[in-house]
């Protein structure tokens, strides 16, 4: 009888590893439902090494012997909602259960199925957004960006060659990716996307220097027509000149411009002065000598440098410098070429926006002509 008990072992053990191993599978369950009222005899010729004593030879272990043609009466549990799978699985009927298998974006046993976070594997497109949804999830190019956002990459709108930008008409539009930025064209002040037409503060035209309202903090200044570069006249080498009755750094995207004309690419310097009052200045400066363009710090008229570029000149050369208020305090200088190609910029945050009026000071050799906010 030692023989008949351990082939009983093993075929349990066998039978008990199989169904260890259809539990385990993954996304489904199968579950033994409500047993089947018939005692059929389907003769079936599996090896399941069952040891009930019936003439068939399937697993379950009744102890008849019909030998019917089986007009199976098992119990649809998916049909007659029997069943225990989740409400995001599929049931599917067996003839001694029911099997829950979870639905396409979902992940558990059948029993219990919980939603994928597909986005956690980014299978959207470069420059997409993925958003997450109950079964599924949604993929979205990002502002800016344009195609199909299931596939490899979304592409750069390019908004200024299309035209759907939104720059003033007297701006200049530069496309960058995701993204685009408007510039008001030379003779307007303003952010981009609204540009006004700078008016001209001073342009040397008439007058005994210093004529008001600039106020003289050192003296010095010729004013003639060898140093115009619009008009009759402008002005060579002033001592430290400020003026208040013009408030510069109030808005962002303002800008303030000046023609200058070193005489050497070598020597000389220009400063073009703003947040002005009779204590002081910044500036942004013009710097043959240094080979610089940079901006300063000129408290009580004093000289303390920031930020800075290098930058070579060309003696006898009109430039023309803009400085434009980014907000926060951040000031941007650009130095343009005479015929306005930009050669240069440089960007400094002061802190502090101190909005005030403008100055200039210029030494060995400079002409200055026709300042515009
Ligand atoms: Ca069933
Ligand atoms: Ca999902
Ligand atoms: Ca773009
Ligand atoms: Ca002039």
């Amino acid at each position: 009888m030692k023989t008949k008990n351990t082939f009983r072992i093993i075929a349990i053990s066998l039978l008990l590893i199989w169904l260890a191993q259809l539990g385990s599978c993954a996304n489904t369950t199968i579950v033994p439902g409500v047993p089947d009222s018939d005692s059929d005899s389907d003769g079936d010729s599996d090896s399941d090494g069952d040891t009930d004593s019936d003439t068939d030879s399937d697993s379950d272990t009744d102890t008849d012997s019909d030998t019917d043609s089986d007009s199976d009466t098992s119990v649809d549990e998916c049909e007659e909602e029997l069943d225990d799978c989740d409400d995001n699985a599929t049931c599917t009927d067996l003839p001694d259960g029911f099997e829950c298998e979870c639905n396409s974006g979902y992940d558990g046993d059948g029993l219990i199925c919980d939603d994928i976070d597909e986005c956690l594997t980014t299978p959207c497109a470069t420059n997409a957004e993925c958003t997450n949804t109950d079964g599924d999830y949604d993929c979205a190019c990002l502002t800016g960006y344009d195609g199909d956002p299931y596939s490899t990459i979304c592409d750069d709108i390019d908004e200024c060659s299309l035209g759907t930008d939104l720059c003033d008409v007297n701006a200049t539009c530069t496309n960058t990716d995701g993204d685009y930025y408007c510039t008001c064209n030379s003779g307007y002040s303003g952010d981009g996307f609204t540009c006004v037409v700078s008016s001209l503060l001073e342009d040397f035209e008439t007058g005994t220097w210093p004529w008001s309202p600039w106020v003289t903090v050192d003296t010095g200044g010729t004013v003639s027509s060898s140093y115009a570069h619009d008009g009759s006249r402008g002005i060579f080498n002033p001592g430290w000149h400020y003026r208040t009755d013009v408030t510069f750094g109030t808005t962002t995207g303002q800008t303030l411009s000046v023609w200058a004309r070193p005489d050497s690419g070598t020597s000389g310097r220009f400063y073009f002065g703003f947040s002005a009052s009779s204590s002081g200045c910044r500036s942004i400066i013009l710097a043959p000598n240094t080979t610089q363009f940079f901006f300063q710090t000129n408290t009580s008229w004093g000289y303390t440098a920031q930020t800075s570029v290098s930058q070579s000149y060309t003696g006898g050369t009109w430039y023309y410098i803009e400085l434009e208020y980014m907000g926060g305090g951040q000031y941007q200088g650009r130095l343009y070429s005479s015929t306005m190609t930009l050669l240069n910029t440089v960007t400094h945050n002061f802190g502090t926006a101190s909005p005030g009026g403008i100055a200039i000071r210029a030494f060995n050799g400079v002409s200055i002509d026709s300042i515009s906010m």
